[in-house]
């Protein structure tokens, strides 16, 4: 990366965009999102160079503490200073940056995004490309797998989950908790047959006392079970790693490379579901999959239900070669009916493409965008 950039803009946008069907975990359920949406202005030699990031924090601090009223506030209040009161700025810098200030990854990781969109555009880079560094791609495509809700009967979930296989996905991952468990995943077993991939997500629900229970799924030949723990419970998670036969894979617990490195070393990451978000960006994110890759742990790419911003984004992390099983990547209509980009992700044979334009790899419908804003707010480098 070449030249020099400051952060002279950003832009603060909230949208509210309907969801398809209500979408349930076993921490809530929601039908529609409030996203935090950002726009950076970086200046390199008088030139403006534009970048816009998506903030995935959720409408309730119930996946993590974090939450996009807060995410927004935090980036206004402390994060933004930070990096425009930089002398120069790079997406590769905004961790360190904003390393003094505690918590918030989310709103980090927003801040990187949009910083690293402006950057990868000027270069004429797309995201994959910079990701893989010397590395060559080898896919062009990844396979896109699907995260199905909690319903309020069977019936439903197995219609929904027929609905998926008919639109060619090649892994279905069920969300579960204690009272949704064993018998929604023997049906869905039943229906899509032994070969499709399945696993099931409890965001935390179960208790280290659940042992016995969870051993239950292990006839159903998943690929793994995401969370079942709280995530500070990484003991508990070695404990039921050695007491059932089902892969464990951690998801909320990973906030880091330190944390992935202690939860593989300990044996309580067999899988790692590796979300940009929850560990502060793209660049941490593909630290952690070097990580599991030099480890031999099986990766995927996580979602938080991304617009056209982070799925094009996520798709092209997907494509690093030690992303060995289907992230929950799917088709923008999975979740909405009009995502705010001008080409929503879709499906090619059960694969998600690669995307290859400069900067994170979408361009907005600007039409869309403006009917779904709720609110802007500017904040300007206080040097100019
Ligand atoms: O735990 O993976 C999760 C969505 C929101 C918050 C947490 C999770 C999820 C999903 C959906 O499972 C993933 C997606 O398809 O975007
Ligand atoms: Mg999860």
């Amino acid at each position: 990366m070449t030249g020099t950039f400051r952060l002279i803009g950003l832009e603060l946008r909230r949208i509210s965009l309907p969801l398809v069907t209500a979408f349930t975990t076993s921490f809530g359920s929601e039908n529609h999102r409030d996203i935090l949406l950002l726009r950076v202005e970086l200046e390199r030699e008088n030139t403006i160079f534009e970048g816009w990031g998506e903030c995935v924090a959720p409408n309730d601090p119930t996946y993590s503490a974090e939450y996009v009223a807060a995410a927004e506030m935090v980036i206004e209040q402390h994060l933004f200073a930070r990096l425009a009161g930089s002398e120069r700025i790079a997406a590769a810098e905004v961790h360190r940056l904003l390393r003094a200030v505690k918590g918030h990854p989310m709103a980090k990781a927003s801040l990187e995004m949009a910083i690293l969109d402006a950057e990868l555009r000027a270069e004429g880079t797309c995201l994959a490309t910079h990701l893989h560094g010397d590395q060559p791609l080898t896919r062009d495509r990844i396979p896109a797998g699907v995260s199905v809700g909690i319903f309020a009967d069977l019936d439903q979930l197995l219609a929904a989950v027929q609905g998926y296989v008919d639109d060619g996905y090649q892994r279905i991952k069920l969300k579960i908790q204690p009272g949704w468990d064993i018998d929604p995943v023997r049906e869905v077993r039943a229906l899509i047959g032994p070969e499709l991939g399945l696993q099931v997500d409890a965001n935390t629900a179960y208790t280290r006392h659940d042992a016995a229970h969870l051993r239950l799924l292990d006839e159903f030949d998943l690929l793994l079970i995401e969370q079942p723990l709280p995530e500070d419970d990484l003991l508990g998670h070695r404990d039921l790693a050695n007491a059932i036969d089902t892969p464990i894979c951690l998801d909320e617990s990973i906030i880091s490379v330190t944390t992935a490195l202690d939860a593989i070393d300990i044996g309580a990451a067999e899988i790692i579901n590796i979300k940009p978000g929850r560990v502060g960006g793209y660049l941490e994110a593909r630290r952690i999959h070097d990580l599991c890759r030099d480890r031999g742990i099986p990766a995927w790419c996580g979602g938080m239900l991304e617009t056209g911003i982070g799925r094009a984004a996520n798709a092209s992390l997907a494509s690093l070669p030690g992303f060995t099983l289907p992230g929950d990547i799917s088709a923008a209509e999975r979740f909405y009916a009009r995502d705010i980009v001008v080409a929503p992700i879709t499906l090619v044979e059960g694969n998600v493409v690669v995307p290859t334009s400069p900067g994170l790899g979408f361009d907005l419908d600007q039409g869309i965008l403006e009917a779904a804003t709720r609110s802007t707010r500017h904040l300007r480098s206080e040097s100019r």
